[in-house]
């Protein structure tokens, strides 16, 4: 066991941060350090927490925080700072906001710079939550903005998604990208206080409508298959059929609706690891995963292996000498021919 890894393990603060340091950077033993500790994960309940620019993320992942710790959960929290090198402002406001639970020791808070290539945050992300897995987290949250690529693989590696959507800030709903609502679990029309809300609200239950099955939290979904004979055992045959996304209210700023949505995503929380369907999802998860771990394992191995006649191929391609899919083609070819375990 490396000693850094057996420092996380053994909850050592500073240990863990340097880790975390190690993993963002990809320098070190990062990776021996990431295989000792990936036994000592699977705990862990990851949280996705996504949505527009400005919808009450922050604000809500620190009421979220505050729930947690007082149900006495160990809570880490990935921040994925959205802000270019040109502006660094958001991440401050975060800090400040947040930085009531920096004292507390059963809680971590650390950001991540949305910087490299495409899929590579995504890489660390996962990678950091498995960090904060192995250092006893019971729950882990990921802030990121519903924005790019890089946050939607992001957020489809998380065992919940939460979207937050807030009122008056134009085509609100309209807003968010397809691929999000794809992977929202759950719903928060934050900023509930303001005007607007409950067109927000139901420009939500129409979307997902279109996309499927709609239920109110707390309410019954329509036309649910798994509807059950025995009233009382109503929550069981839901939890039992699909998931279907639920829409809450809340008032971050005045922490309204926040437990109501703690006990929704809780709900979640017991589908996926309770349900066949659940399990089935939090598989595809996985697999997920792992194909973006393959995928930048192999490109960076066939970078290595292919070195210069990757160049050659794009000056060819660019001097039309050979169209990019034969290039492709050919490059893969010389990449197995080189690889000691071709098939
Ligand atoms: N009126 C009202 N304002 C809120 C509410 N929640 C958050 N805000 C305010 O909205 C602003 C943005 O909140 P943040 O929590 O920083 O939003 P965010 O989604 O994390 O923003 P980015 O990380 O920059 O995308 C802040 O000024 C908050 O005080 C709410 O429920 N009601
Ligand atoms: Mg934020």
């Amino acid at each position: 066991m490396h000693p850094l890894a057996q420092k996380v393990i053994d909850r050592d603060t500073r240990a863990t941060a340097r880790v975390c340091r190690l993993v963002d950077d990809r320098v070190g033993d990062h990776a021996t350090i990431l295989k000792d500790l990936f036994p000592h994960t699977g705990r862990a309940w990851t949280l996705g927490i996504t949505g527009n620019p400005g919808a009450g993320k922050s604000t809500l992942t620190d009421r979220l925080i505050a729930a947690y710790r007082a149900q006495g959960k160990r809570v880490a929290v990935v921040a994925i700072d959205p802000t270019s090198p040109f502006t660094g402002g958001a991440i401050l406001g975060d800090r400040i906001r947040m930085q009531d639970h920096f004292s507390d020791p059963d809680v971590f808070i650390r950001s991540l710079a949305t910087r490299g290539a495409l899929g590579g945050l995504s890489r660390s992300a996962t990678d950091i939550v498995r960090v904060f897995d192995a250092w006893g987290a019971d729950v882990v949250l990921v802030e990121t903005v519903g924005v790019g690529q890089d946050e939607l693989e992001i957020t489809r590696t998380a065992h919940t998604t939460l979207v937050v959507v807030a009122p008056g800030m134009g085509d609100d709903v309209q807003a968010i990208k397809a691929g999000i609502f794809e992977c929202a679990d759950v719903f928060a029309v934050n900023k509930a206080d303001r005007d607007g809300a409950d067109g927000t609200m139901r420009d939500l239950e129409l979307m997902i409508a279109l996309g499927g099955e709609v239920t109110r939290s707390g309410g019954h979904s329509l036309g649910h298959a798994a509807g059950s004979l025995d009233l009382g055992r109503q929550e069981v045959s839901h939890a039992e059929g699909p998931w279907l996304p639920v829409i809450q209210r809340t008032v971050s700023t005045r922490n309204q609706g926040v437990a109501d949505l703690v006990v929704q995503l809780d709900r979640h929380r017991v589908w996926m690891s309770d349900t066949a369907l659940g399990r089935q999802r939090r598989e595809a998860r996985l697999r997920d995963a792992m194909h973006v771990q393959l995928r930048d394992a192999l490109v960076d191995a066939a970078l290595v292996t292919l070195g210069p006649s990757l160049d050659e191929a794009v000056r060819a391609v660019s001097r039309r000498e050979i169209d990019p899919y034969t290039a492709s083609e050919r490059l893969i070819e010389a990449f197995r021919s080189a690889s000691p375990t071709r098939a």
